[in-house]
């Protein structure tokens, strides 16, 4: 054991050294939540926030990767370096299946008070890795936190769009490029999750980009969770007015409606719905504005604007 630490160590130390050095091209960046690690040329994810074990799978997809497996002692090395920097969130992250069997972590009931209760087996363990660098077993339906990776050539540079990743759509008569992650999220989650991306919450500047918002609505399968499929958050947002002041809606740039290029509300919107609706959406019918509760969950459309380049 103590002899692993010092080649964990040793290791951490030398890929620290490797990521300070400047080298122009030479250091890989995902999303800015993401960690390159050279030794795999992999990015990673540590989730602090805890998950079921079967949520897990989807929570990676959403950021375009995948429940880490620990293939290599590099990937257990780096789960280990990532789990240091959170001293008070347990002992153990859930990881994917590597299809080998583990000892399980969990405690052994002291006294089976029912031999005939077959609970337990049925409600399964899934594989976990450990502060100390073992790969273990507990029950899946535990919350803990887990980790995401995408491998560096299922993450390319996409040159259109100016991010690593395929998900992104450019327009290219529009000069961005678009993407729906696949979750619902309240708007505050959904700027974040742009912000991560390298992206922005969308918001139309031209008649034309609302042609292709509009389009994009409408393309591509529901998103799951949503409370209402027809509407996607969007970069708008207003401040509950004091009294009877004036609600006005502003881009995430502070900008007015008018001054970002693009001011059409959706027939009778906005309504500001059970006096809280204070965020901004696209409504999938028309394209156009409609204000929205901001803490539901809905769809969401990140932006990336690039410039074009003849
Ligand atoms: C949107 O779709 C319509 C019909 O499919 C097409 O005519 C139009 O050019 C598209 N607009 C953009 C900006 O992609
Ligand atoms: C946003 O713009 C308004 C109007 O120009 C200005 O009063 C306000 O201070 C701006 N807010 C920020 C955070 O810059
Ligand atoms: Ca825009
Ligand atoms: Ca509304």
């Amino acid at each position: 054991m103590e002899k692993y630490v010092i080649v964990v160590l040793s290791v951490v130390l030398t890929s620290t050294v490797v990521q300070t050095a400047y080298k122009p091209n030479a250091l890989k960046q995902y999303r800015k939540d993401y960690e390159y690690n050279p030794k795999t040329d992999a990015f990673y994810k540590l989730h602090i926030e805890s998950a079921r074990h079967w949520e897990v799978k989807d929570r990676c997809k959403v950021e375009g990767a995948e429940p880490m497996v620990p293939i290599s002692d590099f990937d257990i090395m780096q789960v280990h370096a990532m789990l240091k920097q959170f001293g008070d969130i347990g002992k153990y992250v859930w990881v994917g299946d590597d299809g080998l069997s583990h000892d399980s972590a969990e405690e052994p009931a002291i006294i089976d008070l029912d031999p005939e209760d077959d609970d337990i087996e049925e409600t399964g363990e899934c594989d976990v890795v450990t502060r100390g660098g073992d790969i273990e077993t507990m029950y899946c339906y535990r919350d803990l936190p887990f980790i995401c990776k995408v491998e560096a050539k299922d993450a390319p540079y996409d040159p259109h769009c100016s991010v690593f990743g395929k998900d992104y759509v450019h327009y290219p008569l529009v000069g961005s490029c678009y993407k729906i992650p696949k979750i619902a999220y309240s708007w505050s989650e959904a700027y974040s999750e742009c912000f991560a991306e390298g992206a922005h919450l969308v918001v139309i500047n031209s008649a034309m980009e609302h042609e292709a918002i509009w389009n994009l609505t409408n393309t591509g399968p529901k998103v799951p969770g949503a409370r209402a499929s027809y509407f996607f958050f969007a970069g708008y947002r207003a401040e509950r007015p004091v009294g009877f002041e004036p609600v006005e809606f502003r881009t995430i740039f502070n900008q007015t409606l008018d001054e970002a290029g693009f001011s059409a509300w959706s027939e009778n919107e906005p309504n500001n719905a059970l006096h809280n609706e204070y965020c901004g959406s696209i409504f999938q019918n028309d394209g156009k504005l409609n204000d929205l509760d901001c803490s539901h969950r809905f769809a969401f459309i990140c932006e990336i604007e690039v410039t074009w380049s003849p």
